[in-house]
């Protein structure tokens, strides 16, 4: 249990709620119960069930209370009225309204930049489905055929990671992404790719970070030793906030699309830096994504706090990071397409409460955002699940399964979907002395390795999970689902009283770097 108590009347409560609860027995919380109809919730064609966690009628009302102190409601309006509520760099957070198709007006500094907001998106869409419909044409009027995205970070992970889930739905083009300065990353890519037939984007909302800058710079070069310097403006785009910088750079101002400060790098595949997803999956598919996201956005905005996804994973992150002392927690998505989920969470989650300043700008000691980790199953549960079933430490865990799959052969999908339910099962339920007993009476093992064997057997169980399922993978799914973590993020900064919007940490490396490569290369 953290022992720095968070700052509210109702944390008294849920400290003695949190040591009722561990004593709990799951399997006694299930007894003759209709928790299962209890803590699961349906929205659309999602279904979370939350039952197989430490909660009760009373610690799941006091949790609830937390967002009344923390003065949630009030902040949660002013994010969507458009104010600063990233206080230190003085911007509004307004990466939803780049998935909203409704008439809100969206004021900046007094100003409504709807429309503008709306017509980059057009620009920017129209172009990228020209990849995907295989007509775009390079400079020796040859079909462009191989798409690479040049970022690193948000301007990266993102991208890549939906590129990736929603690759089934793909058109002409290849995508790859290069965002290592390590020229490896580069080399490798480029090695099977013809400059005739290669588009390079250029993702960077600053257009200063180095390892962009090299990676962009170099990409350049090996265009132009092909096919000379004046190839470059039917091979090159750029997505940035930074136009004067564009410029510099030499890139077609036909084909830079801009975005802008209320936008956070790491929520930032919604605007214009996710030109690679809509190069991959077209104009409207795209825009089925962003709706998908718009959908959620609604529901987290309007949905009762007991009834709503966002708010509901929130609570639950926060009551084990804050009452049972757990200091990481895992994604495990049942889905390979989601093979990157987990990682581009991992930033946007670390990178958003990885804060210890509060509100008041005083340092802060109790315990804010987790160490986020996982990898799809089944591959993790030959690998790392040993540790969250018998080790030491508390890892709760997000299950993510589909109902249906994109590739149904023979009996995969309900073999994979059997892992699903049989993991979480097991975490909670675990397996008795009594149970590995009986299993172990009925082998041909010696009496004397029984004994022993049994100690090792046991499952304690009491291990908490979520488990989300939705109907199908689909570009609105995947937007409600991004949309959902990114307002479960949103809720939990709000309660720790942090700037979940800045990145100060992330900006002192790359000053680093600058510095210490002048020093490396004056000897
Ligand atoms: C995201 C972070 C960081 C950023 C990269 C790339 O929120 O600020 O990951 O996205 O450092 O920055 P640029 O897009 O400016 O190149």
């Amino acid at each position: 249990m953290s022992k720095v108590k968070l700052p509210y009347a109702i944390d008294q409560k849920l400290q003695e709620d949190a040591v009722r609860l561990k004593k709990e027995d799951f399997r006694n919380l299930f007894h003759n119960s209709d928790r299962a109809e209890e803590f699961s919730i349906k929205w659309q064609d999602f279904f979370l069930d939350f039952s197989k966690n430490h909660i009760d009628k009373t610690s799941w009302h006091n949790l609830q209370e937390l967002l009344t102190e923390s003065n949630f409601h009030t902040i949660k309006k002013s994010l969507f009225d458009g104010d600063e509520i990233n206080w230190t760099e003085k911007r509004a957070v307004l990466h939803h309204a780049l998935r909203s198709f409704n008439e809100r007006t969206v004021l900046v500094n007094d100003k409504d930049v709807s429309s503008q907001i709306k017509s980059v998106r057009e620009l920017f869409t129209d172009f990228g489905d020209q990849f995907f419909q295989g007509t775009r044409k390079g400079h020796c009027n040859e079909t462009i055929t191989d798409v690479v995205n040049i970022g690193i970070g948000g301007s990266d992970l993102g991208p890549k990671m939906v590129v990736e889930a929603l690759s089934h739905y793909k058109g002409a083009t290849n995508i790859h992404f290069v965002s290592n300065v390590d020229a490896t990353h580069l080399v490798e890519t480029l090695k099977k790719l013809n400059p005739h037939t290669t588009f390079f984007l250029v993702a960077s909302k600053t257009f200063t970070t180095q390892e962009t800058m090299t990676n962009a710079h170099s990409a350049r070069q090996w265009l132009v030793d092909s096919l000379g310097e004046n190839s470059v403006g039917s091979h090159f785009a750029a997505m940035s906030t930074n136009l004067e910088a564009v410029k510099q750079f030499g890139i077609n101002p036909e084909n830079v699309f801009p975005f802008w400060d209320f936008v956070g790098g790491r929520y930032s595949l919604w605007s214009s830096i996710g030109l690679s997803i809509c190069c991959s999956i077209g104009k409207r598919q795209f825009l089925d994504f962003l709706a998908g996201a718009e959908a959620m956005d609604h529901h987290f905005e309007i949905a009762p706090t007991d009834q709503n996804l966002p708010v509901i994973m929130a609570l639950l992150g926060i009551w084990y990071n804050n009452y049972f002392g757990a200091s990481s927690y895992a994604i495990l998505p049942y889905d390979q397409y989601l093979n990157y989920f987990t990682a581009h969470f991992q930033q946007v989650d670390m990178e958003s409460n990885g804060k210890s300043t509060n509100r008041d700008n005083k340092k802060i000691e109790y315990e804010t955002g987790p160490v986020l980790w996982g990898e799809p199953g089944t591959n993790g549960q030959h690998a790392f699940y040993q540790l969250i079933h018998q080790g030491s430490k508390l890892i709760p865990c997000d299950f993510i399964g589909f109902c249906q799959t994109l590739n149904p052969l023979s009996d995969h999908h309900s073999k994979l979907m059997a892992n699903l339910f049989a993991q979480s099962e097991a975490l909670a339920f675990g397996l008795t002395a009594t149970e590995v007993q009986e299993e172990l009476q009925n082998s041909d093992i010696s009496i004397s390795d029984q004994e022993t064997l049994l100690y090792h057997k046991v499952f304690d169980g009491n291990r908490p999970s979520n488990t989300l399922l939705i109907n199908r993978l689909t570009p609105s799914s995947l937007g409600s689902l991004i949309a959902l973590y990114e307002w479960k993020i949103f809720v939990q900064g709000v309660i720790w009283q942090i700037n979940s919007f800045d990145q100060w940490g992330v900006e002192l490396g790359k000053k680093l770097a600058k510095s210490i490569l002048t020093e490396i290369e004056s000897g």
